[in-house]
């Protein structure tokens, strides 16, 4: 035997791969900003990483959801999950409040998170300015379910878009102040944030200065499953600037936003792009981002249409991730009910 080769004798001497754990809010229909920022760069965990990714339905009724809609929206988002490459023998999806571990984890976090912390975080202040008649106390402590969500499962690391940074890093907070009282009881995750060309932070087509959301109505929202023709009245709406030169360049916000998406789906750089459309106007280049995304999304679409036709299948995808992930889950559980001294554990 090679000295320098590990050698595994027994399955538990197989170094566990690390562990990756995301969620979206079945909130709406998805954007390509959350497909560029979080689902694109989940699938290149795959093969390396434990990956749990999961709907975060308990998150999304922070704001006023219609019942039917939520039901619909979780559906809709495990089978582009599924549409997207998520392959179920690879990793497990679930849905968030089929594994009850995470309210439970939550309500003991939210006693080791800090009244300030929370006030400081920019979600909270941007969503309860466009849900002035529903701040309550979820939306609040929104970062402590999320600690919970990716602590349970001892994640490594928590691949997100530039707009959860802030959450990951209370996130981190919390488990480091909990660690300190109790010991090594959480691992401390990282996260994972693109750059912003490989899509981190898409903007708006109608204002540029803010993100894609998918909870905005609107062509600044270009949706997932949009049809070609959407994809392309938006893109060809895109506000841009009074220049007419295809360059990433500070001060074109609306035009660096297009050509990153036209990177993202193009794998082409800045430089390449800029001399493809050297001499070409800001008309051409729209059509053609819309083009490249259309394209892209046209098999996505097509699978997510077959996959939303057999409920029963997503159905036993949802459950076995479920028991996949209350096993794990309650592990973690039960040592934190431990240390902080819940009796009869
Ligand atoms: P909502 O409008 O309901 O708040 P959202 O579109 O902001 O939704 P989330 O469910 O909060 O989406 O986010 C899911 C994932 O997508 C997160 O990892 C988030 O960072 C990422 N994401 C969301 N919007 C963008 C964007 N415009 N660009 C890149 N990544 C994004
Ligand atoms: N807060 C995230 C969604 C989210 C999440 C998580 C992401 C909830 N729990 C755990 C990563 C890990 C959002 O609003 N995008």
């Amino acid at each position: 035997m090679t000295e320098n080769i590990h050698m595994a004798n027994t399955l538990s001497d197989v170094p566990a791969k690390p562990i990756i754990f995301s969620g979206i809010q079945p909130s709406g229909n998805l954007t390509i900003g959350n497909y560029l920022g979080a689902i694109k760069s989940w699938i290149r965990f795959l093969e390396e990483y434990n990956c749990i990714y999961c709907i975060v339905d308990m998150h999304a009724i922070t704001v006023r959801q219609v019942p039917a809609d939520l039901r619909r929206h979780t559906y809709e988002l495990l089978a582009l999950y599924l549409a997207a490459g998520l392959d179920p023998q690879k990793c497990t999806l679930f849905v968030q409040s089929h594994v009850p571990a995470h309210a439970q984890l939550a309500w003991i976090l939210d006693c080791y998170t800090m009244f300030g912390e929370l006030s400081r975080m920019t979600q909270f202040k941007d969503k309860s300015a466009k849900n002035a008649d529903n701040i309550n106390a979820g939306l609040f402590t929104y970062p402590s379910l999320m600690a919970a969500d990716i602590l349970l499962y001892q994640a490594d690391l928590v691949p997100v878009g530039e707009d959860q940074r802030q959450h990951i890093e209370l996130s981190r907070d919390i488990a480091n102040r909990f660690n300190g009282i109790y010991g090594d009881v959480f691992k401390v995750p990282d996260g994972f944030i693109p750059k912003v060309e490989a899509g981190a932070k898409i903007m708006s087509l109608s204002d540029p200065e803010k993100k894609m959301s998918k909870s905005d109505t609107g062509f600044g929202s270009v949706r997932i499953l949009d049809s070609r023709d959407e994809i392309l009245k938006k893109f060809k709406r895109a506000v841009t600037d009074c220049d007419s030169v295809v360059q990433y360049k500070e001060g074109k916000a609306g035009i660096n936003n297009l050509m990153n998406i036209y990177a993202c789906f193009t794998g082409k750089d800045h430089a390449v792009i800029e001399r493809e459309f050297d001499g070409r106007g800001y008309g051409d280049f729209k059509l053609a981002v819309g083009e490249v995304v259309a394209d892209a999304l046209a098999p996505l679409q097509e699978e997510f249409r077959r996959l939303m036709a057999d409920k029963g299948y997503l159905e036993s995808v949802m459950r076995q991730g479920a028991e996949t992930a209350s096993h794990l889950a309650a592990k973690t559980l039960r040592k934190v009910y431990k240390k902080v001294g819940f009796a009869g554990v």
